[in-house]
């Protein structure tokens, strides 16, 4: 299966197996935060320990957030210029969860094209400590960032980082099937 789309206005959308603190050729990375934004277990715990202690200062003044929200750091000892901090809903805790989830997407994207940022990569946001089941949660991303998609100047490429192999395919075949709803 193909790990790479184009939306019709031809934004990549790309699913790998891999670390999210280990992408160094994209502008931003996307932090699976809490409402203090900061450091943790999971996604956090990995963007902190990566960037250094500059990251939780810089957090600081910005927390706390509400489910649904994001802001945006430097990415201090990351490879990345800039972190977007997103923080998901806890499943079945904050309602409605998918609203609140697709809000994330739809924030964290617009947020990386308002900063004239070309490249974002995103986890699977709630899917971790929060409790969203990984396949409901990639349609909700996949179907939010397609229609955000021509709402966005320079936004180039979207790229899904999943730890595990099984989690990267679902989520190739999930993204197929909404890129497939959208032609
Ligand atoms: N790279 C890519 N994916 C990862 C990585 C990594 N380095 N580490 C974990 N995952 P989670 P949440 C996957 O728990 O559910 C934190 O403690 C993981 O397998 O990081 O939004 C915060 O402080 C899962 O599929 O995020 C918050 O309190 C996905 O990333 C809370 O957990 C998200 O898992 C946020 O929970």
């Amino acid at each position: 299966m193909s790990d790479q789309f184009k939306t019709k206005n031809g934004i990549q959308i790309e699913c790998i197996q891999g670390d999210i603190t280990k992408q160094p050729d994209l502008d931003a990375v996307v932090n699976a935060a809490n409402a203090q934004l900061m450091t943790g277990g999971g996604v956090a715990g990995a963007i902190h320990r990566a960037a250094g202690p500059e990251l939780a200062r810089a957090c600081e003044p910005l927390a706390p957030i509400r489910p649904g929200e994001a802001v945006i750091t430097e990415g201090f000892g990351l490879p990345n210029a800039h972190v977007i901090h997103c923080l998901g809903p806890v499943y079945g805790v904050d309602e409605p969860s998918d609203t609140l989830l697709a809000n994330c997407y739809r924030n964290g994207v617009l947020l990386a094209d308002k900063h004239g940022l070309s490249s974002i990569g995103f986890p699977a946001l709630s899917t971790g400590a929060f409790g969203y089941p990984m396949e409901p949660a990639a349609r909700v991303a996949f179907s939010t960032l397609v229609s955000v998609a021509d709402q966005l100047s320079s936004v180039r490429r979207i790229r899904f980082v999943l730890f595990s192999g099984e989690d990267a395919e679902l989520h190739r075949q999930v993204l197929s099937e909404v890129m497939g709803q959208d032609t």
